[in-house]
């Protein structure tokens, strides 16, 4: 690739750029710059280099056209919370949740650290339109990078190349500045290895000069800055002060045989299920002419429009999604956007040159290479406990391939939000679905939501780890903050969104999930639908007005009134050692917290 050559004609005119690259080339020392058109050939370019230097292989074409398999060093498979910082001036504005460090001391500790380290590798210029290019909504950023991993990804997950410097030359927006370095300088001859990275790492937010820095991985969340990094810290700070909010929350809408529709917007903690719920197709059985359309599987930006109504964008373009668990069964549409143009990460390869992970198809190949390189085979997962895939092994596919998306997904004035739904995996104590009395109970619910333990490597299982708005990693704000927001939204709104918590994963007294979930949860968002619009009725309970059986569709399903009643019940014993356990978040963040949480709690434990 010429890359010294497009050094001389950089592809924008703005100076500032310019000189921000010639400066952070002067740092980094990269051997080449190549500036980012985003344009296929250059993609295409990549991945062929990417397969020779072993980081990719080439899956078999007629099986997976256009799909690639990347592993990863066994040190770079996740985000890295403990190495996660928030750079603001006082301590006090990141909060007790984040951590922080002096941003001046931190400023000299990554000069250091990006000091050279793009040696023997060329640094990508690699610009980026978070939303849809030229919406009033969107964002720009651009990030510099010395990984071509990173670059591939995030044409996928991002609108990329010369239509982002194009805005950019417009000069009407703040462009968010991005630094990225896998951390592993090569020494001239020194040959590369499939999976650069160190064991040293830095993801460093600055939300006052609204830059990032991230040293170290060249993994997911660590390395596509304009995801959690950019799409929820930075941008939460910046909603902050402008009056919108940037969520941890997957998009979808739900269109009835009359073809009205109705958007809903949804935050869960991991292992929920978010991109399945989000994809849903709905019971073969009592929904037809139903229909549940994709408009984003993680983030959302929202927004007052000039009539005082939510309006959301999903500031992505690509789905980079949790691969385990993702099967035919369980996420139909996910299986068809991944089957070409997608690349994976940290899965197994199959003999046929294909992919597998636990939980795609119910019987395992004989046979296949796992996410370190090894041969695995059922028999030595029996004995070594080995899984092909890693747990947190990924696939980044284009949100256009998926057939639920919807047509309405890059409106560059985003889509309008009826309704908006918190859940968790709770075993016991939280109903089926219930809703909020009001705005501030809703923010309250959102608040105090969390979800139970599954791994055994996560801590105790079956402990609640609370997990506000499932909002906890990625808020770049004081948390208590980021509930006063929340609550002063409501001043610049004419009608609030319907707040509501559901819960799919509540057990009996034997262990045994009491909702079959999946599909079935289509009846849920029906319920939710008719009291958005005024159609259902409704029970108070001291926690939130619930459905009453009737109220519900069960047509297809088989669910008697005892079960559903077992699902909804509101325990008041359980519920009262619930608010107690609610008081424990509040205690690390009492100094910003918002006077209606107090409240809240204290209506709450009256009414129980
Ligand atoms: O994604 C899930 N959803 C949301 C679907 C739109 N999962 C998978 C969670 C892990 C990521 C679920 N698991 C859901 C769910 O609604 N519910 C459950 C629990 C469950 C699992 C299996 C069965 C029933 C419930 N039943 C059988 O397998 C037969
Ligand atoms: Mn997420």
């Amino acid at each position: 690739m010429n890359a010294r050559k497009s050094q001389v004609t950089p592809p924008t005119t703005n100076r500032h750029l310019i000189r921000w690259v010639e400066k952070m080339a002067e740092l980094c020392q990269p051997q080449h710059i190549h500036w980012v058109d985003g344009s296929q050939k250059e993609y295409d370019r990549l991945c062929e280099e990417l397969v020779a230097s072993g980081t990719f292989t080439r899956l078999n074409p007629k099986l997976w056209p256009g799909c690639f398999l990347a592993h990863s060093a066994p040190n770079d498979v996740a985000r890295v919370e403990d190495r996660t910082f928030i750079c603001s001036l006082s301590k006090d504005t990141a909060g007790p949740t984040n951590n922080w460090e002096d941003p001046f001391a931190m400023r000299r500790k990554l000069k250091q650290l990006f000091r050279g380290s793009m040696q023997g590798r060329t640094m990508y210029v690699l610009p980026f339109s978070m939303g849809p290019i030229g919406s009033p909504m969107s964002q720009i950023g651009v990030q510099l990078t010395d990984s071509p991993y990173v670059v591939v990804n995030m044409r996928i997950m991002a609108r990329i190349g010369k239509p982002v410097f194009a805005e950019i030359d417009k000069d009407i927006k703040r462009v968010v500045p991005c630094m990225h370095s896998v951390g592993a300088p090569l020494a001239p001859g020194q040959q590369d290895i499939p999976w650069p990275c160190n064991d040293t790492k830095y993801i460093v937010h600055f939300p006052e000069t609204r830059e990032i820095w991230s040293y170290g991985s060249g993994y997911g969340g660590n390395a596509l800055l304009g995801k959690k990094c950019f799409a929820l810290r930075i941008a939460s700070n910046i909603a902050r002060d402008e009056g919108w909010m940037a969520e941890h929350m997957l998009i979808l809408g739900v269109e009835s045989p009359s073809g009205e529709k109705t958007y809903l917007a949804a935050a869960f903690p991991s292992a929920c299920g978010k991109t399945n719920l989000a994809m849903l197709i709905p019971p073969k059985k009592g929904f037809k002419g139903w229909k549940v359309w994709t408009v984003g599987d993680d983030i959302a930006w929202i927004k007052p429009d000039a009539e005082g109504h939510l309006r959301a964008i999903n500031p992505e373009a690509g789905f980079f999604g949790v691969a385990p668990g993702t099967s035919a069964r369980t996420n139909p549409n996910a299986m068809a956007t991944l089957s070409r143009n997608t690349i994976f990460t940290n899965v197994a390869l199959t003999p046929e040159g294909g992919v597998w992970w636990e939980g795609m198809t119910s019987d395992p190949p004989a046979e296949c290479i796992d996410w370190r390189g090894e041969r695995w085979t059922p028999a030595i997962a029996q004995s070594t406990g080995r899984t092909a895939a890693h747990p947190n092994g990924r696939f980044t596919a284009p949100a256009s391939q998926c057939p639920s998306i919807d047509p309405e997904w890059e409106n560059p004035a985003g889509v309008p939000i009826s309704a908006i739904l918190f859940g968790g995996r709770r075993a016991s104590t939280l109903p089926l679905v219930y809703q909020a009395f009001n705005w501030s109970s809703g923010v309250y619910i959102g608040a105090t939501m969390g979800s139970e333990t599954t791994a055994a490597a996560a801590g105790a299982v079956g402990k609640v780890r609370r997990d506000p708005m499932a909002m906890l990693p990625f808020c770049g704000y004081h948390m208590g903050d980021y509930f006063r927001h929340w609550i002063k939204m409501q001043r610049s709104l004419r009608s609030t969104p319907r707040i509501f918590h559901v819960n799919w994963f509540r057990k009996d007294a034997e262990g045994r999930f009491l909702w079959p979930g999946f599909s079935d949860n289509m009846r849920v968002l029906k319920w939710i639908v008719d009291r958005v619009r005024g159609r259902a009725l409704s029970l108070e309970s001291p926690i939130g007005w619930t459905p009453r059986y009737e109220d519900m569709h069960w047509d297809g399903m088989d669910f008697d009134r005892a079960r559903f009643d077992a699902i909804q019940q509101v325990d008041h014993a359980q519920w009262k050692r619930e608010v107690m356990d609610h008081e424990e978040l509040f205690l690390d963040l009492h100094d910003h917290l918002p006077p209606e949480m107090i409240y809240e709690r204290e209506l709450l434990i009256c009414r129980l």
